[in-house]
């Protein structure tokens, strides 16, 4: 399928790959990437020696176009973006924060600049300051998200700005690919069914628990303190819900989340760590691999399109 956006990034299907932190490595992303989609290597809160090293193995792996998720709190953004530079990935996606400072160093690099965005107002903001495309990422995502849904979200972008939008949050199959696509968007982004792909590096554990997760098992730590971040309901968001209900500090209740999505993720405790899923959790029955996985929501959508 030709959109906007598989011209921009040189990709045969529109089909982007989350940057999920400590899922989205070199292996992930240079499996969607052979697969047809745009893999990302996820920079998370990770060192920028260790998003190097990621670039370097992807470029090993791949010949085709692959980028890089900024997650704009990371103590290291600023090195990290000068390692997105001097390596000259092809794309790179922020997320988290306003990467305005960064636009200049990566423009000049002949870098895509892709934001992710959860208000028209960062959209704007984002067109006038040199961004190829955004994506519109609506609360049904998992991890750090903002308050809009994608139903709303996607289309109030896509009248906002004229860079391609890409649609994000609840988007899981060839159903969601094409309402997308009726909402004005050039592309999807997916998350949480890559999390399970055969590929993905995840604990099983954990693509467990995102397997039997159904409709309503996701819940949002941290409205109180300004950091909404979507996870599976476990005991940890259960003394998280608790202690956030009763007040608790700030310091209190990042003790019960600090390195936690790491403990889920390499270690597989999915009880007291931070499982870390969108609302589509539920829609997602299998591990495949990323190519059967595109091959899937393309040809599902294909059909729904056509008619
Ligand atoms: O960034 C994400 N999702 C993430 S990042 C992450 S790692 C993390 N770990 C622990 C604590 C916090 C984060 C896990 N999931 N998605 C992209 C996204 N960006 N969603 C929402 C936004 C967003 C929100 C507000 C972007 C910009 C913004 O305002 C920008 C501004 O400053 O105006």
């Amino acid at each position: 399928m030709k959109t906007r956006v598989t011209e921009l990034l040189g990709i045969a299907h529109p089909i982007i790959q989350g940057g999920m932190a400590w899922v989205a490595t070199h292996e992930l992303a240079s499996a969607v990437s052979n697969a047809g989609g745009l893999g990302i290597i996820g920079a998370g809160g990770a060192p920028a020696s260790w998003v190097r090293e990621q670039i370097k193995a992807a470029k090993q792996e791949t010949d085709r176009p692959f980028g890089v998720n900024l997650m704009l709190m990371n103590p290291e953004a600023d090195a990290i973006a000068e390692v997105i530079a001097e390596e000259r990935v092809k794309v790179v996606t922020t997320g988290a924060g306003n990467p305005g400072k960064y636009m200049n160093i990566w423009k000049e690099a002949g870098i895509k600049v892709i934001p992710v965005v959860a208000s028209v107002a960062l959209a704007r903001l984002m067109e006038r300051g040199g961004a190829d495309a955004v994506i519109a990422e609506g609360t049904e995502s998992g991890g750090h998200i903002g308050a809009q849904t994608t139903m709303t979200l996607v289309p109030q972008v896509a009248d906002a700005v004229s860079i391609p939008v890409i649609a994000a949050g609840g988007i899981a199959d060839g159903r969601g690919f094409a309402a997308a696509m009726m909402l004005g968007a050039s592309a999807v982004q997916m998350g949480t069914r890559f999390v399970v792909a055969e590929e993905s590096v995840v604990h099983t554990n954990y693509k467990e628990k995102i397997i039997k997760a159904k409709d309503i098992d996701s819940e949002v730590t941290g409205r109180s303190t300004g950091h909404p971040i979507r996870v599976l309901r476990n005991k940890m968001t259960r003394e998280y819900l608790k202690k956030e209900q009763a007040g608790a500090t700030l310091e209190e209740l990042e003790a019960l989340t600090l390195g936690a999505l790491k403990n889920a993720v390499v270690d597989g405790d999915v009880v007291n760590g931070s499982v870390m899923a969108g609302q589509s959790a539920g829609l997602v029955h299998k591990t495949e691999t990323c190519a059967e996985i595109i091959a899937d929501v393309m040809s599902r959508a294909e059909k729904l399109l056509e008619n």
